[in-house]
């Protein structure tokens, strides 16, 4: 067996950062950086756990690890993942009670490993029949399949998430996943148009081109060209990403397509959307002159009318009617009996955005149906408990950084408060109640710097969806408008005029970002023309009406309905046109619509669905760290982990857990755990039948007489014990173990005597 799992009194530096002797900033560095260099990439603060990543296959995974980790607890064993997922599904068990595991940390830390390795745990120690086998592999496989099309290479992470992933498995009494739900957050879509040099696009695109798989005949039927040929791919002039096989994928992905239950017709639809797509990039218009006297603007026209075709068919859709979506608007005016509609010709520049805004909506509505189906192949229509696994886009600071970077900041500030909220602030809340005396610890709160974003009437969002309702709102007049209305905010800075313009800086828990202002009203705004809705589902295929027909029941519950949209108006007509309306329908979306619903506003109200769910798990925390820039093994960059460390405030997380207690237990818990250590409190507490408060008073005593625990080391609140350092509790769990064990050899030969 691997290093890892070892006796517990042979180790490098301390498996929890409560035990250090020296407390400070650089000891805690000091003992990651040893365990690191080590191979010990797991340490804990009491419940939270540190991941270190090692960009090497360690060896510490798999059944061997699961069974050693299996229903252990954290005292008994070195930290590690596996831990943790243990301890969320013993809880969820013997609390019944929904139980989250937010994992974070900045981009390429290790939060989607991490959460692979929770779901194959949980599948592994889980047990049952036929459906709940079929309901494991559906949560295994819908991983490969939302990575091939929501991850992409970045310059951080050759797999990096481009989405936010919140999967819930749900268990039935028996303990075992009976179904699950993922909920998706913002695709960051614009990938699908461009990326920055040395990125990719999504994985799936060159997982298609890899040809992995595909017959002759297929890539014919799919009209594929190469990698190079397209401009949606190769103008980031990056194909490959290291360890990363495309074609070996690209097979995983449409087994993962088979076990959600996506049909070989589905697929191929799918693969032809995506050829089309791409082949999307590669049109170009030429302008026209003006042809009559009402017609002032000049016009344009698709130049390559081959490709045109070709993207018509592989859409099933009139090449016509694309191309007069493309190179034309209609605009509708007035009212009632009143109205009329015409045709305004477009730019090549607006029709280049069209071109755009058509195949970044195309990909993100067939990310959002693929979500749908796997959940739908997972649905259980009876509520139960549930365990949620967070991994989300970590934060991000970029050369350029655009709304999106503005938007996984944002998510990644809000986590940050969750945390500081249920680690720092409700543990000092706890002593309060129990009546326990400690030390209060300082903090810093980044409350200010999430209310700059989110606050109503007065914070970045609002300010930003205030432009996008003016007319002659732009880019810069919303930099204005923050620049005068935050200068003192502590948490946001102007861009001094000698430096470049059009940006502004926030003071993010993790670092100073300058965001670019360009695009971020487009962004916001994140219009698609309605000609291109109805071009979309006048489409022969299936899937492309479907997709665009679909209207995302969280779109509709808005909790402000004067945020009410035209989107929904078009969305009301659609639903209306297909057949769907009706009055469930009509009353999801109201009538009034006086604004839009922007990017920004329903990121807003998923982050903060998101919130709400959480705050009503019982959380688990894991906390990752990037510990180089060059993705090399085992490297350990000084600067950037001491500056993890700082921000992810592991310090201040260490100081509260020390100034306070490791551990925290019911009497009767702690009893009924416990009661076997000492003459005194064995058999007699057996089942924790009598006070148990009582029985532990007698317990600790008894430890005390044995020198195992300190009179300083304990108290007793009003409904738990509190037990301040893990030593004792390991000598604790050694004993007991001890006792377990002679118990079951004097069981045995009481038999061997009367058999
Ligand atoms: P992220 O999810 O935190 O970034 P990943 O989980 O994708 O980061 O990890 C990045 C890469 O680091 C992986 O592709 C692996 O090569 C390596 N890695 C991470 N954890 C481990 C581990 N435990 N053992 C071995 N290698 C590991 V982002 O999605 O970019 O925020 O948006
Ligand atoms: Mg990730």
């Amino acid at each position: 067996m691997a290093n890892i799992v070892r006796p517990i009194n042979n180790k490098v530096g301390v498996d929890d950062l409560v035990m250090l002797t020296d407390v400070s900033e650089s000891a805690l560095n000091n003992n990651l950086e040893k365990r690191y260099k080590d191979g010990l990439i797991y340490t804990s603060i009491g419940p939270v756990l540190i991941s270190i990543n090692p960009y090497k296959q360690l060896g510490i995974y798999g059944q061997e690890y699961i069974n050693l980790y299996k229903g252990k607890h954290e005292f008994e064993i070195p930290p590690h993942i596996y831990s943790v997922a243990d301890r969320a599904y013993r809880s969820l068990l013997s609390e019944k009670e929904n139980q989250c595991i937010i994992i974070s940390g900045e981009s390429g830390s290790g939060k989607t490993e991490a959460s692979k390795y929770i779901m194959q745990y949980i599948a592994s120690i889980t047990g049952g029949n036929q459906e709940v086998e079929r309901v494991k592999n559906l949560i295994l496989e819908s991983n490969p399949l939302l990575e091939a099309f929501g991850n992409a290479k970045t310059l951080r992470n050759n797999n990096s998430s481009r989405f936010g992933k919140y999967m819930e498995i749900q268990f039935n009494y028996a303990g075992n996943p009976e179904g699950g739900r993922i909920t998706n957050y913002l695709l960051e879509k614009s990938r699908v148009v461009g990326q920055t040099e040395g990125e990719r696009n999504f994985h799936i695109f060159y997982q298609l081109l890899s040809g992995g798989g595909l017959s002759t005949e297929e890539k014919n039927k799919y009209s594929l060209l190469t990698v190079e040929q397209y401009n949606y791919l190769s103008k980031s002039k990056s194909y490959k990403a290291d360890g990363i096989d495309d074609a070996q994928a690209f097979a995983a992905t449409k087994k993962a397509m088979k076990v959600v239950g996506i049909t070989d017709d589905e697929q191929s639809q799918i693969f032809k959307l995506l050829s089309a797509i791409l082949l999307l990039g590669n049109l170009s218009f030429s302008a026209t002159q003006a042809t009559n006297k009402t017609s002032t603007s000049a016009g344009c026209v698709v130049t390559e009318k081959q490709i045109l075709s070709t993207i018509a068919s592989l859409m099933s859709v009139d090449a016509s009617l694309l191309e007069q979506s493309l190179i034309s608007r209609m605009i509708t005016t007035g009212q009632g009996a009143r109205t009329s509609s015409y045709r305004v010709p477009q730019t090549v520049e607006q029709a280049l955005y069209t071109r755009d805004a058509f195949a970044k909506a195309v990909y993100s509505k067939i990310f959002d149906w693929l979500v749908r189906s796997i959940n739908r192949s997972m649905e259980v229509k009876v509520k139960g408990t549930v365990i949620g696994v967070l991994d989300i886009y970590g934060f991000e600071i970029f050369k350029n950084n655009s709304f999106e970077q503005f938007c996984i900041n944002y998510v990644n500030e809000t986590l940050q408060q969750i945390f500081i909220d249920l680690t720092l602030k409700t543990e000092q809340k706890e002593y309060v109640e129990e009546g326990i005396k400690w030390e209060p610890v300082d903090y810093v709160d980044n409350k200010p710097c999430v209310e700059l974003v989110e606050k109503k009437p007065l914070g970045i969002l609002s300010l930003l969806d205030e432009e996008c309702l003016f007319p002659e709102g732009n880019d810069n007049s919303l930099l204005e408008k923050l620049n005068k209305h935050f200068t003192s905010h502590s948490h946001f800075a102007k861009v001094p005029l000698t430096a470049k313009t059009g940006q502004f800086i926030i003071n993010h828990y993790a670092g100073k970002v300058h965001y670019n202002i360009e695009g971020f009203l487009d962004k916001n705004r994140d219009t698609l023309f309605n000609d291109l809705v109805l071009l979309a589902t006048s489409s022969q295929s299936s899937l492309l009406v479907d997709i665009f027909q679909y209207v995302a029941p969280q779109a509709l519950e808005e909790e402000d309905p004067s945020m009410m949209s035209n989107n929904n108006k078009a969305a009301r007509d659609r639903l209306q046109k297909s057949g769907f309306a009706n009055q469930q329908a009509k009353s999801l979306i109201p009538t009034d619509k006086k604004r839009p619903i922007t990017a920004g506003f329903q990121f807003k109200s998923q982050v903060q669905a998101l919130l709400k769910s959480l705050y009503s798990c019982s959380p688990h925390y894991i906390r990752c760290i990037k510990p180089n820039e060059t993705k090399r093994q085992l490297e350990w960059d000084d600067d950037k982990c001491a500056q993890q460390v700082k921000y992810l405030g592991l310090f201040e997380n260490l100081l509260v857990r020390r100034a306070g207690f490791c551990y925290r237990q019911t009497y009767q818990k702690f009893m009924r755990h416990f009661y076997t250590i000492t003459p005194k409190t064995w058999p007699k507490w057996e089942g924790g039948k009598d006070d148990p408060k009582r029985g532990s008073e007698i317990l600790l005593e008894q430890l005390v007489q044995q020198s195992i625990i300190k009179k300083s080391d304990y108290q007793f609140g009003k409904s738990k014990i509190f037990i301040r350092i893990p030593q004792p509790l390991m000598t604790m769990e050694e004993k007991r173990q001890q006792r377990l064990e002679d118990l079951a050899t004097m069981i045995q030969s009481t038999w061997r005597m009367y058999s």
